[in-house]
């Protein structure tokens, strides 16, 4: 795998540990066509700092190859999945996952599981317009929750079938949550930018059956 890219502490993230702060009242919602909707949070994390130097380190990042058409091709970014059983590589990802839990418990009916994780090493790389429909979020509603650390990157959704795109900016400890029929009825992607940015780790909580 090739080196992984370096990160320069951020001036204004200046807190000594990671902190998630409160989500309830703070959280906006962006009701979207066909049952679907956002939750955005800038900042939810403070002192995110901490957190992007462990997950730039040697957490295990895989580079992966996908068939496009009659070629082998790398995909644009680093991934790394956990399931459910596996302790993930900072604590206030574990926090996280459970306030998100507490908070989507009723709207969700289910825990959040897996954790996957991507790594866009600078501007090249992506991920291109996909709905997280592999299993039950083909035919079921359902809520994926990220949160990302790093340089700032757009995160675009538009209609299935094509429309108009809303662009969400997802800068550093930033939540930003899709429900509802979102998965199914939108698409969503991180494209390619030519401006000088940094790393960006994006981390995904989602239900299981769910990817
Ligand atoms: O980078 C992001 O926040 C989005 C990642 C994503 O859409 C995916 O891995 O399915």
């Amino acid at each position: 795998m090739s080196a992984l890219p370096v990160h320069q502490p951020s001036m204004w993230d200046l807190a000594d540990e990671p902190v998630l702060t409160r989500l309830p009242g703070r959280l906006v919602r962006h009701h979207l066509a066909a049952g679907a909707w956002v939750d955005h949070l800038p900042g939810w994390v403070e002192g995110s700092d901490h957190v992007l130097d462990v997950l730039l380190g040697d957490i295990g990042w895989r580079a992966d190859r996908r068939q496009m058409y009659d070629r082998e091709v790398a995909v644009p970014r680093l991934l790394r999945w956990y399931d459910e059983a596996e302790e993930l590589p900072h604590p206030v990802l574990t926090e996280a996952r459970d306030r998100l839990d507490a908070h989507y418990a009723g709207e969700l009916g289910e825990p959040f599981a897996t954790t996957g994780m991507c790594l866009y090493r600078d501007g090249r790389d992506s991920v291109a317009w996909h709905g997280d429909r592999i299993g039950r979020g083909s035919s079921q509603d359902t809520v994926v929750a990220i949160v990302s650390f790093g340089s700032p990157r757009s995160l675009l959704l538009r209609p299935v079938g094509g429309g108009d795109s809303i662009r969400f900016t997802l800068g550093h400890g930033d939540l930003v949550v899709m429900g509802g029929s979102c998965q199914r009825t939108w698409d969503h992607c991180v494209p390619k930018t030519n401006r000088a940015v940094g790393p960006r780790v994006s981390v995904q909580f989602r239900p299981r059956g769910i990817a």
